[in-house]
């Protein structure tokens, strides 16, 4: 081979690597094709964050390591997922800490009705001693956390029927919540009349008015399109909610030490780069919905501050979780309850 065609397919072939690094760029089959799974639209930040994520984590192993992204619920629910990672049949899965809790239940602690008050307080949470705390008793059930959790945001209660103003006006409310004891105490104290559905069926149990109301962050009202099946956004900031990124255990530790390096870097790379992006989206789509035809208010919080206290939502909860746990929580949050 003359230098001059060794040079012009060395760097065509770096081109190609760079512009797609896809499987194609590489000539053979990966030694570990992983799937990673979630319950989010692909058009949220987590899916676009996730897809850069396996392109560099297929570049930098050289084609060794592949992993596959299946958005959108495409492998099931999130209970169903949950069962999968367990057995083994998806290597990889992004779950709010409060539905890990049906597993793991120490895992709801950081639910806890408004216990941060702003983005720092939670990074500062959970990426110290309240997220260690958490990874070590999912470290139990035989799976791994990653350090750096994704963020998911402070979320809204949104209804088809009239804004929430006051602790008062959720009493008797049709409420769709995630299926997790968490949020079933949490909205029984306001006195709404809660059901535990999956994100899955969540557009079409608002379309059909299984359910009048949800709750979620802004980036989700936007990307998974509830602003076409709901009309009123109360800006409750009623908690925090992020995405364990898990990994089955055995699956986890098949990879060689110097590959595990180099994935692990990157998921916690993509999640810190997804937390600005999702921030800046919680922050900034009010005016995007409001012209896509929701209706926003503000409630002032107290109301229902007030009334979880007088439902001893707290007193309950700071008894499952334990004095200790609870402790590590107040040292982010505040005194609670
Ligand atoms: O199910 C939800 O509402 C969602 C998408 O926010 C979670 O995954 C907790």
């Amino acid at each position: 081979m003359n230098p001059t065609r060794r040079t012009f397919l060395c760097s065509t072939a770096a081109a190609t690597a760079l512009a797609l690094p896809l499987r194609s760029a590489f000539a053979q089959k990966a030694e570990f094709t992983y799937k990673y799974a979630n319950n989010l639209p692909l058009a949220h930040p987590m899916n676009m964050r996730a897809k850069e994520m396996a392109a560099a984590i297929l570049a930098e192993t050289k084609g060794r390591v592949e992993i596959q992204v299946f958005p959108a619920g495409q492998l099931g629910s999130d209970t169903d997922m949950l069962s999968q990672l367990r057995a083994g049949g998806i290597e990889f899965f992004t779950l709010s800490g409060l539905i890990l809790s049906t597993l793991v239940p120490g895992s709801a602690i950081t639910g806890v009705g408004f216990a941060f008050a702003d983005y720092d307080t939670v990074w500062k949470a959970m990426d110290g001693e309240l997220g260690a705390h958490v990874r070590s008793q999912i470290g139990k059930v035989g799976l791994v956390a990653m350090d750096r959790i994704w963020d998911n945001g402070f979320r809204q209660i949104t209804s088809s029927t009239k804004p929430i103003n006051t602790a008062d006006d959720l009493k008797g409310f049709k409420i769709r919540v995630p299926v997790s004891p968490m949020w079933t105490s949490m909205f029984k104290a306001f006195d709404a009349a809660p059901a535990s559905i999956n994100f899955a069926e969540v557009y079409s149990a608002l379309q059909t008015k299984v359910v009048d109301g949800q709750e979620n962050p802004l980036a989700i009202l936007d990307t998974a399109k509830l602003y076409e099946v709901q009309k009123y956004v109360s800006v409750t900031n009623h908690m925090w909610d992020g995405f364990w990124f898990l990994a089955n255990r055995r699956a986890w530790e098949r990879l060689p030490e110097d590959l595990r390096a180099i994935v692990a870097r990157n998921i916690n790379a993509a999640g810190v780069k997804q937390r600005v992006d999702v921030a800046a989206l919680n922050g900034n789509l009010q005016k995007t919905l409001t012209e896509k035809g929701m209706t926003f208010n503000q409630p002032k919080t107290d109301s229902f501050r007030a009334k979880l206290r007088q439902a001893g939502f707290y007193g309950e909860w700071k008894s499952k979780f334990g004095e200790e746990a609870w402790a590590v929580l107040e040292r982010y949050s505040g005194k609670l309850g």
